[in-house]
């Protein structure tokens, strides 16, 4: 519970606004087409998409049917089982960074401003707490401020940072990297990598090639691709994980900024749409601010409905 209180105040601003229109809807009041609309507008608002969202009202009209439901208070937490359903049945939802064979080598990918090398720092903290001895590889050669960045995370939570200067070769850091995991027998390697260049190379094909390094080095390649996505970015979110996940295989979601955001729904679309899981979700900008995902506490949170988990409804 103290988990989920935490949480549940750290998502605070995204629970008051979006969630909050959502879950009025589902005041004691008889279940008509108005209602059917509301809910409709309010996802899409939400940025769950119009797919999804069509989806998800077609699932709940059958509940509602099912069950001879005529008054949406009586539905409310029927669709919060039906969300967290949703989430749960896709592989991997929430799941570790995978260390059975060490080196793991966790790829961070994304655009610019998506929180990749703050998430390498705070990942790299979790990691720590578990016992992992971690490097973090800065694959973002492409701004020195980025090197800097991703030093400073290293110095703050204790950590070995491998880098290269200022426009050197991205998959040669990697393979450096990787070099002084194996030496060092270290068990997590965490690369931050760029997300827009500035010179004519074309960043799909250098994360293609950083990947390609990885699997040379390390049997079955990197443990993780995760793709670090801004939840304040709505829809966008869902275009750029579809043109990551072409170049580098995804494994998995990291969102991040979810303290900032005031809606939830892009993690219903990526997980409907990519059947990508949702993995961690960021909390703010501190090492801490990292927690695993878990579709019950967040549909609780978003919902403002408090699950336990030996509801069999
Ligand atoms: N509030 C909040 N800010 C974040 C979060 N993750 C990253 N940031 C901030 O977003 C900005 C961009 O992050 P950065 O890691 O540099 O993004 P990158 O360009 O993808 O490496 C920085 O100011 C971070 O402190 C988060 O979960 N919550
Ligand atoms: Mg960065």
């Amino acid at each position: 519970m103290a988990v989920w209180s935490n949480f549940v105040s750290k998502i605070k601003n995204a629970a008051n606004k979006w969630s909050q229109g959502v879950s009025n809807l589902f005041s004691d009041s008889p279940i008509t087409d108005e209602f059917w609309d509301e809910l409709e507008e309010s996802l899409i608002g939400g940025d769950v998409g119009v797919e999804t969202a069509d989806h998800l009202i077609a699932d709940l009209r059958r509940v509602a049917i099912d069950r001879r439901i005529a008054h949406t208070g009586e539905l409310k937490g029927a669709f919060a089982d039906m969300l967290v359903r949703y989430l749960d049945e896709i592989p991997g939802m929430g799941a570790p960074i995978d260390t059975s064979s060490p080196p793991a080598v966790v790829l961070l990918v994304g655009v610019n401003g998506s929180g990749k090398t703050t998430t390498a720092g705070k990942l790299a903290t979790t990691m720590l707490s578990q016992g992992k001895s971690v490097i973090l590889a800065a694959g973002d050669t492409y701004r020195a401020a980025a090197i800097e960045q991703l030093k400073t995370w290293g110095s703050r939570v204790g950590v070995r940072v491998v880098a290269s200067s200022h426009g050197s070769d991205s998959a040669a850091v990697v393979f450096d990297a990787i070099q002084a995991a194996k030496a060092s027998g270290t068990d997590v390697v965490i690369v931050d990598t760029a997300g827009r260049l500035h010179t004519k190379s074309n960043l799909m094909d250098e994360l293609a090639k950083v990947r390609r390094v990885v699997a040379r080095e390390v049997p079955g390649g990197p443990a993780e691709a995760l793709l670090v996505l801004d939840a304040v970015m709505g829809q966008n979110g869902f275009i750029q994980a579809a043109a990551f996940n072409k170049a580098v295989p995804l494994t998995g979601v990291v969102m991040t900024k979810f303290d900032n955001t005031a809606k939830g729904g892009i993690a219903l679309c990526i997980a409907q749409k990519l059947r990508l899981p949702i993995r961690y979700i960021g909390l703010g900008e501190d090492a801490l601010d990292l927690d695993a995902f878990s579709p019950s506490d967040f549909i609780s949170a978003l919902l403002g409905v408090e699950r336990t988990d030996d509801n069999d409804d």
